[in-house]
């Protein structure tokens, strides 16, 4: 081999030797930089952290990736995909309170909202109740499917009233409507007895531009209105319609008249009544007798009479009542409370 091949075999070597050893440095520099800068290095290298960074930088991804949320998710389509319309309700069906949890496990704290949209309807439902927990069972199982499908961010509250002595509907619900407050930004308040289900998911347990009566079709009455002002069984009223008719009387003790007095309210205040067609608005009552202590108020006939100036200082503006207990439960949250006596 002549000398002159033997030397640039060496050069070539050595420069191998270098590109060999240059490579290695930098694949190490890089591994270092990387591992530093994760949490790796927390867990194996035992690099102490400033814990105070730690949590401020989680709060941060956190309120990054809700914002990231609340921009990404869209509002919820004007009419629901998940609606089948018309249904068939039943009251002869045994149901636990078991079995309405396991059908409805999205369910918590008495509500749901969609996931992957955001609702415009803040809703919460309130129902007057005292000892009707067999009817309260069947509510639940038919009603929380409904206002999934009808996309709604709801809760349900069931408004009880301690005690034994006479009933008092309309003011429940001016409590069920002070205490939901305290949870939720609502705009939207539903007031159902808690013995109407709806035949048809399209009646939709929202609110609308004028107070809006629900249940305008139903089997005890026909399926047809009892009279053109009738407002009882179910309605909604937005959080400012009810505010504008200063909530509700809490003057009407035992049965009749309060839905009268409300419609009386809205029409006072310029409103219309929204209503859905007969079609839609089918519903129906589980029969039952009147309830002990509640007989028919033998004031209501002159009470309708005055509304017009009773309403202003006999409403949510009077409301006084002492709540006796408050349970968040997974299909509602139940509030008792002491609402007094005439
Ligand atoms: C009608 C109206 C109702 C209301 C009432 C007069 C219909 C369908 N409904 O109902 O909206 O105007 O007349 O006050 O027309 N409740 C209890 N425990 C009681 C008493 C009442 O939970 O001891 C609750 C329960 O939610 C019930 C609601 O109050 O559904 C109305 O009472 P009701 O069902 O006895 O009266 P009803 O069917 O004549
Ligand atoms: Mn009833």
């Amino acid at each position: 081999m002549p000398a002159t091949s033997t030397g640039s075999f060496t050069l070539l070597h050595r420069f191998c030797a270098l590109v060999v050893l240059l490579t290695f440095v930098h694949i190490s520099v890089s591994l270092v930089f990387y591992v530093c800068s994760t949490d790796v290095s927390t867990a194996f290298l035992s690099i102490p952290k400033n814990p105070n960074r730690t949590v401020a930088t989680e709060q941060l991804r956190s309120a990054e990736d809700h914002l990231g949320k609340e921009l990404e998710l869209q509002q919820c389509p004007d009419t629901s995909p998940l609606l089948v319309g018309p249904l068939t309700v039943e009251f002869g069906v045994e149901v636990t309170l078991q079995q309405v949890k396991e059908k409805n496990p999205d369910v918590m704290e008495g509500g749901w909202r969609p996931s992957d949209c955001v609702s415009v309807q803040r809703v919460a439902i309130l129902i007057p109740f005292r000892h009707r927990d067999e009817h309260l069972k069947l509510w639940l199982h038919y009603m929380h499917p409904i206002l999934q499908r009808q996309q709604l961010d709801y809760r349900v509250y069931i408004i009880n009233q301690a005690g034994e002595r006479r009933f008092n509907r309309a003011k429940l619900l001016n409590v069920g409507f002070t205490e939901a407050l305290k949870d939720y930004d609502y705009n939207c308040f539903v007031f159902s007895d808690v013995d109407i289900i709806p035949l048809d998911d399209r009646n939709i347990y929202g609110c609308f531009d004028q107070p809006r009566h629900l249940s305008v079709s139903m089997d005890k009455f026909r399926f047809r209105l009892p009279y053109k002002q009738y407002f009882g069984g179910v309605s909604s009223l937005s959080k400012e319609q009810f505010l504008k008719i200063n909530g509700f009387p809490n003057n009407y003790w035992g049965w009749g008249g309060e839905d009268d007095d409300i419609y009386n309210r809205c029409v006072f205040k310029g409103m219309t009544i929204s209503r859905p067609s007969a079609q839609i608005g089918r519903c129906r009552m589980i029969k039952h007798k009147r309830d002990a202590k509640n007989d028919a108020n033998p004031r209501r006939h002159s009470q309708i009479t005055h509304t017009r100036e009773t309403m202003e200082t006999d409403g949510i503006n009077s409301l006084t009542y002492k709540v006796v207990d408050i349970k968040k439960l997974q299909l509602f949250t139940n509030i008792t409370v002491d609402v007094g006596q005439p």
